[in-house]
């Protein structure tokens, strides 16, 4: 017995450029907010940076042919803004464009398609230096290094995504300081956000004369906020403001062509006329980025009424302490049908970080892994049998990485990657998605 997908669904891999890349110094790339980031002292777990990250950078055919194993149809990686332009705008370093030319070429050799993603957060640091995006002209910048990008590789690009997490960038990054740039100014988020939204929109213009062919997109994180039980009465409104500043924020200026009502206020001052009639610019798919349920309970301690609430105990976590619950990835999944007039959408991340023991014979047999993605994409079956409009998965991720500020401790991959040799082994979890994949459906127990 098997739960089938429906016909021509998607397959695909999700990675990003610093979390695997490594070749920090190599052929001209430039300072990333990343490499500043990570060598500031007390800011990543073990002082881990991603100077060498999987090295994919020069071991990048065994990972294609990886995917090409897998049974992924599309690929989609994300290209460093430093690694094209070092200084985010001005010279552009032919080297590090030949790179993702050769990333492209070696996918259409092996019968997939480029999904490139053209801001994984490592954002030049010479643009930080000029306030990043808390600058309003990062919209004109942006759109520069898409055109540069567009002109190089855009005839075998499939599909663009603009942004990966937009919200995870303004929100951690200049809000909670847990990300780089590590910046805790409230206002300066916002600003932040607006200024993504807008140079998504930009990007949008200029990639759609440039490659007219090619699909756009953008990821947004998609929450499902919910108050704790026990307080369900008291905290529903809180839950909804939760959503409308990590989904609404990125959501609504897109689809509606406003920020959310309970929100305006306070981006008001960012907006100036025009800025929304270039970010509510037509799109081809929304990618959904979707990993946890998200509790809130009330705060006083920071610009917002809410903070993340430990979930219930009764939830399985995965090792990052993520509540595993399949229930919300399918009801992130009917929020987009609801929010956004039910658009095209691309699962384009969701996986979990678990221990993976390599056993004597060089297994990891994660089966954590395995029945995590079966609850998962079980409740993706239900959304899509409700009505969702969803096309496609891409597991985060291909192989172990960097992942942000908890360095190479949390292992998200379906191939295990030994950071002391850099030898790739396909985890269990690999054998069954390639099965999954094959079948397009999900098998059942
Ligand atoms: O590793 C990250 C990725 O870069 C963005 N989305 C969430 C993943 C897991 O934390």
């Amino acid at each position: 017995m098997t739960m089938r997908f429906p016909e021509g669904f998607l397959w695909g891999v999700s990675t990003s450029s610093y979390q695997i890349e490594g070749g920090a110094p190599d052929d001209g790339r430039g300072r990333s907010i990343w490499d500043t980031f990570c060598a500031t002292p007390g800011k990543v777990a073990n002082g881990d940076t991603g100077q060498v990250a999987c090295d994919h950078y020069h071991r990048y055919r065994e990972d294609l042919d990886l995917l090409r194993d897998l049974g992924a149809k599309v690929y989609r990686f994300s290209v460093m803004w430093p690694r094209v332009i070092p200084d985010g705008g001005g010279m552009v370093n032919p080297k590090g464009l030949d790179f993702y030319d050769r990333i492209v070429d070696g996918l259409l050799e092996r019968g997939m398609r480029a999904w490139p993603c053209l801001y994984h957060w490592d954002l030049p640091q010479t643009l930080q230096d000029r306030g990043g995006w808390a600058n309003r002209d990062i919209a004109g910048w942006f759109a520069e290094y898409a055109a540069v990008v567009a002109r190089r590789i855009g005839d075998r690009v499939e599909n663009w995504v603009t942004f990966n997490e937009p919200s995870v960038s303004a929100w951690v990054g200049y809000e909670e300081g847990r990300h780089a740039p590590g910046l805790t100014d409230p206002r300066a988020a916002v600003r932040a956000a607006h200024h993504l939204n807008l140079a998504h929109g930009r990007a949008v213009s200029v990639l759609r004369s440039l490659t007219p062919k090619a699909g756009i997109g953008t990821v947004i994180p998609i929450h499902k906020a919910r108050p704790l039980p026990q307080f369900k009465e008291r905290d529903g409104h809180l839950a909804a403001l939760f959503e409308d500043k990590w989904n609404g924020v990125f959501l609504d200026p897109i689809y509606r062509g406003r920020y959310p009502a309970s929100l305006e206020a306070r981006f008001s001052e960012h907006v100036r006329d025009g800025d929304l009639a270039e970010i509510h610019r037509p799109i081809d798919f929304l990618g959904v980025n979707h990993y946890f349920p998200s509790y809130v309970q009330p705060s006083v301690k920071g610009a917002w009424p809410f903070e993340f609430a430990d979930p219930p105990l009764f939830f399985r976590r995965t090792e990052t302490n993520w509540a595993i619950d399949g229930q919300a990835f399918y009801e992130a999944l009917l929020i987009v049908k609801e929010r956004c007039g039910n658009p095209p959408v691309y699962v384009t991340e969701n996986g979990g970080a678990f221990i993976d023991v390599v056993g004597p014979d060089g297994r990891v047999d994660d089966q954590d892994r395995i029945a995590y993605y079966r609850e998962y994409l079980a409740g993706l079956q239900r959304a899509i049998s409700e009505g969702a409009d969803v096309r496609g998965f891409m597991p985060w991720s291909l192989i172990d990485n960097f992942e942000w500020a908890v360095g190479y401790e949390k292992r998200f991959g379906l191939v295990h990657v030994d950071y002391r040799t850099l030898r790739r082994t396909p985890k269990a979890s690999f054998d069954f998605m390639r099965k999954v994949i094959a079948a397009n459906a999900l098998p059942r127990v």
